[in-house]
């Protein structure tokens, strides 16, 4: 509430919802960025008001300290610290979660993941998680999240480099935003030690891709087609890119030595916006 509003309901001179009104009034006009966004982005607690089609899942359902029912724990090409478990301690919704304690290094890789045949890839999908970790990004490059892409054989990567979000394409290792100082900065981190919602939105008919972090748009995580210095121009060098995705990992892979420890909870998809 601004001083004005404050000061006018401390005194009894406006009924709280009116300085609430006022407040609003004051710093949300009509149309802008904040107003769109509510307006977008379903409310979500949990799996409570996912969609219809895809899936939700809360891992409440999971019964020991291993990944199951339609999550699968694997490493692939090599193997070595990294473990994956369902966490009775930390939860975003309920009491469990999916931890991940992930190695430094390629081979101390681990996912945890489940195929997308609940969802049509082929068109527009979006998926929601919720992500907590201990250690910020690092310089050196991360991978969190994957998704096989059937067309390529490759895998499409979320994580991080030069301490901010990115994506990276296994094929032909493009990055996005691009990697250099202007295309960081419109990247942002992925805070510690708190939960952040992260939502994405790809359309495998035109390799369009748009991120959002905790409901906001983040401008350097997405490809609209029309290349954009420090953006998606490098990403979309490569013509045609249709990505035919099969699967969803969460985890982690380390292409330098960095380690971190996360959690996973309320992991969707669907063919509609999830929200937070
Ligand atoms: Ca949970």
């Amino acid at each position: 509430m601004p001083p004005t509003a404050r000061l006018l309901s401390r005194r009894g001179l406006l009924a709280a919802p009116a300085a609430a009104a006022l407040t609003l009034a004051l710093f949300s006009p009509a149309g802008s960025p904040a107003a769109a966004e509510s307006a977008d982005a379903p409310a979500a607690a949990g799996c409570a008001t996912a969609g219809t089609d895809g899936f939700c899942d809360d891992f409440e359902s999971q019964t020991g300290s291993q990944p199951s029912g339609r999550w699968t724990a694997g490493a692939p090409n090599c193997s070595g610290t990294g473990t994956a478990s369902v966490d009775s301690s930390v939860a975003h919704s309920g009491g469990k979660s999916l931890r991940i304690n992930g190695g430094g290094g390629y081979c101390n890789h681990i996912f945890v993941g489940t195929p997308l045949d609940d969802v049509d890839t082929s068109g527009t999908f979006w998926a929601r998680f919720q992500v907590r970790h201990t250690t910020p990004l690092p310089a050196a490059h991360v991978t969190f999240a994957a998704m096989h892409d059937a067309g390529e054989n490759k895998d499409l990567r979320m994580g991080g480099q030069n301490s901010a979000l990115q994506w990276n394409r296994e094929s032909d290792d493009a990055t996005l935003p691009e990697q250099s100082p202007n295309g960081v900065a419109m990247s942002r981190p992925l805070p510690v030690n708190t939960w952040t919602c992260v939502e994405f939105r790809i359309d495998g008919s035109t390799g369009h891709l748009e991120t959002w972090v905790d409901g906001e748009a983040v401008p350097g995580l997405a490809v609209d087609g029309t290349p954009t210095h420090d953006i998606d121009g490098q990403w979309l060098r490569k013509p045609g890119w249709r990505p035919s995705l099969t699967d969803l990992r969460v985890g982690w892979e380390s292409y330098g030595g960095d380690t971190d420890t996360l959690w996973f909870d309320d992991v969707a998809v669907g063919s509609s916006r999830i929200g937070c």
